[in-house]
């Protein structure tokens, strides 16, 4: 047991979180919250986040939520492990919040439409959301080839949360039929994140986390994937 806890479920943006306090090298738990047992929306869950949401992490006392402040808040905790660019300007701290916001203001929601496309329009109009959250995702996905084509990591030669970020993103429409290959420099990134330890380490948390819900018969499969053509 330590003093951080992430609260967290296996496949969602809890693993953003889960790979930068890896990346940070602290000690934590993660608490595998039961989607399908509504333990997200649970009176209990929401006292530590009334939007019933994972991820969560309880840390310094605190309990803070949006991956964005959670990374925010790591780098500026722990500006050693360098988890986001150093700035020197006010504009230049403003770049890196618009950056992690569009990752979770304009890609995450179409990771969601494009991943869980029957949550939005009933299962007959699966297949319209999930096309035109692809097609929304294209124009993205572009710009981060652009961005990726001379450089290994979204800030250049060195490694940032906004990687795990981007990742989490790259990982979650891959599954779901998004066809990532025509975007060959953002594949070689998921690829170098991949191989990184903080990823792997995160990864088999999720696999633990996994398989204590197969032992509870609680895993969840989002409906939306097998619905499309
Ligand atoms: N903006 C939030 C998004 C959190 C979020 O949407 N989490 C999803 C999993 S990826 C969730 O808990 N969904 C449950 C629900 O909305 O009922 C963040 O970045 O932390």
């Amino acid at each position: 047991m330590t003093d951080i806890i992430l609260y967290s479920a296996p496949g969602t943006c809890g693993r953003v979180s889960t790979i930068v306090l890896e990346e940070a090298g602290l000690a934590f738990e993660t608490r595998v919250i039961r989607f399908l047992k509504g333990e997200h929306k649970s009176p209990a869950f929401k006292e530590k986040n009334p939007k019933g949401k994972v991820p969560a992490l309880e840390i310094d006392g605190a309990v803070l939520t949006e991956n964005v402040a959670i990374i925010r808040y790591l780098a500026a905790r722990f500006p050693e492990k360098t988890l986001l660019p150093k700035t020197s300007t006010l504009a230049e701290d403003a770049e890196i919040t618009a950056d992690l916001c569009f990752c979770s203001a304009t890609l995450h929601p179409l990771v969601t439409r494009i991943r869980m496309p029957q949550f939005f329009a009933g299962p007959e109009n699966a297949q319209a959301v999930w096309k035109a959250g692809c097609d929304a995702m294209r124009e993205y996905f572009q710009l981060v080839e652009q961005r990726l084509a001379n450089r290994p990591w979204w800030y250049g030669e060195t490694w940032s949360a906004m990687d795990a970020y981007l990742y989490w993103v790259f990982w979650r429409v891959e599954g779901a039929e998004f066809p990532v290959k025509e975007y060959p420099c953002f594949c070689d990134h998921a690829g170098r994140m991949e191989e990184r330890p903080s990823v792997l380490r995160a990864v088999a948390r999720e696999d633990e986390m996994t398989a204590q819900l197969e032992a509870e018969g609680l895993v969840f499969t989002p409906p939306g994937v097998s619905a499309k053509p």
